[in-house]
């Protein structure tokens, strides 16, 4: 029988190749929050999985941005790049048949000595196997990389496959968390995530980039999570537009964002949500450390 092992994983890559996706498939809880926009991802997130062999602790990374330089995706570059040097794999996710600039700009911030494995996502959306074979061979040559893996983190294939070639590159170990364990975060910090999802989801095209969240309070009284958060925004032109005429859009939202935490809790929430101006915040050091940022 060969040893247990275990390490962590770094799921890096551009914005929107779908890491958290792939994080969230392959722990089998949603924990990571998803859009089709890119940059969603602001926090990093570690999610564990433990098999009979091996602990995984991945770490979902924000997308690494090149282009709209202000001080918030400066801050997400940097754990970005931190993510992807401090772990003992790498994976890689990039679209399949879509590799460009931006990719090759993450993978130039990798250390050359870390073992990477591409995961090659998406690969629902390829019509035509073929092609996929000479987008694999053009991959090759641009690292010597431990293993490229095509995957699709909506569908859920190949991602055994995926976790065997991991385990393989993880060191000989104990496991570092207990086996029941999914994930380095509390309830606090999934509940604000929670709510950015929606603003995400449910704002249109730029909003989302101005608006932060911050959760004001948490309280457990018997079954029922009583939550109060704050929605930042930077100017005083975005409230209205978050709120909505009559509050109707806020409602949506809010309502969307409480009815995942009480499946993700297991248990009835209320939720209230007030929207509020920081002034410039994503372009502001001292407010950013105010909203968790480093
Ligand atoms: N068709 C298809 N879509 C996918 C797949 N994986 C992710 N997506 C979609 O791609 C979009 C981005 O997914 P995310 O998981 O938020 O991507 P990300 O890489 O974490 O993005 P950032 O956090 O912004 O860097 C979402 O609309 C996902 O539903 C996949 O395997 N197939
Ligand atoms: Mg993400």
């Amino acid at each position: 029988m060969s040893a247990f092992r275990c390490g962590t994983v770094a799921i890096a890559g551009r914005p929107n190749t779908g890491k958290s996706s792939l994080l969230n498939k392959l722990i089998g809880h949603k924990i990571a929050i998803v859009s089709p926009k890119a940059q969603t991802t602001r926090h990093t997130v570690t999610g564990i999985l433990t098999t009979p062999d091996c602990q995984y602790v991945f770490v979902d990374l924000p997308g690494y941005q090149t282009r709209h330089m202000n001080v918030l995706n400066r801050a997400l570059n940097r754990q970005a790049t931190e993510g992807a040097r401090d772990c003992d794999v790498v994976v890689f996710v990039v679209e399949a048949l879509r590799y460009a600039a931006a990719d090759r700009e993450v993978l130039a911030r990798i250390p050359a000595a870390q073992s990477v494995v591409v995961a090659v996502n998406k690969i629902d959306l390829v019509k035509n196997r073929l092609e996929l074979l000479p987008f694999l061979e053009r991959l090759q040559k641009e690292r010597e990389f431990a293993a490229i893996v095509p995957v699709s983190a909506r569908k859920g294939k190949n991602l055994a496959e995926l976790l065997r070639v991991v385990a393989g590159l993880l060191p000989a170990g104990p496991a570092a968390y207990p086996a029941a364990q999914l994930t380095d975060k509390d309830e606090r910090f999934f509940a604000a995530e929670i709510l950015r999802e929606k603003l995400f989801q449910l704002l249109g095209e730029e909003l989302p980039y101005r608006c932060d969240v911050a959760l004001e309070s948490f309280k457990q009284e018997g079954r029922l999570r009583r939550i109060e958060a704050t929605v930042w925004v930077e100017r005083d032109s975005q409230k209205p537009i978050v709120i909505g005429a009559k509050g109707e859009l806020l409602k949506r939202i809010s309502s969307a964002a409480r009815k995942d935490m009480e499946r993700l809790f297991g248990g009835k929430v209320y939720l209230g949500v007030w929207v509020k101006v920081k002034r410039d915040w994503t372009g502001d050091e001292r407010l950013l450390r105010q909203l968790g940022y480093r």
